[in-house]
């Protein structure tokens, strides 16, 4: 069993698609661990997306995730973050494929509806960043 990390974007959480993603997901069998409604500051979200301090999209990338709530959730299934990569589909819903979450409820590659975690290393890093106490406290 493997861990991942998913956020639901403020778009998807201010456009009520809320239940509908997390009920998907039980449906792909992945297992909810830990959830949160929260709201990022500029200074989270930016530690957050760090890797991507450079790049252009940065600024608006920040303000778009600290928009609204978002939804963190740590996901468990076998080969959780490829299996998650794959039901979120690719990062620009218009190249998604059909049925994944990106494509369903995602609006552009910024507002993509679904965040998920790339790696498993990462997937620690970012769970540890929203749940703090989560691998103390299994
Ligand atoms: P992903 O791993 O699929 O979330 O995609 P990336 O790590 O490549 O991108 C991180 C975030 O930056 C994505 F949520 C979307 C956003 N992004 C933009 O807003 N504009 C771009 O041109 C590329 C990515």
């Amino acid at each position: 069993m493997q861990y991942t990390l998913g956020i639901i974007k403020p778009n998807a959480v201010s456009s009520g698609y809320t239940g509908k993603i997390l009920s998907k997901l039980e449906d792909s069998n992945f297992s909810m661990e830990a959830i949160r409604v929260m709201r990022l500051n500029s200074e989270n979200a930016g530690a957050f997306y760090a890797v991507h301090k450079e790049r252009p999209f940065f600024p608006s990338l920040v303000a778009f995730m600290t928009s609204g709530p978002i939804v963190p959730v740590v996901l468990q299934k076998k080969d959780a973050v490829s299996e998650f990569r794959r039901v979120i589909g690719a990062t620009d819903p218009n190249e998604a494929e059909d049925g994944t979450i990106r494509k369903l409820y995602g609006v552009s590659i910024e507002e993509n509806a679904i965040h998920g975690s790339d790696s498993s290393k990462n997937a620690r890093i970012e769970i540890e960043f929203f749940f703090p106490d989560f691998f103390t406290s299994i």
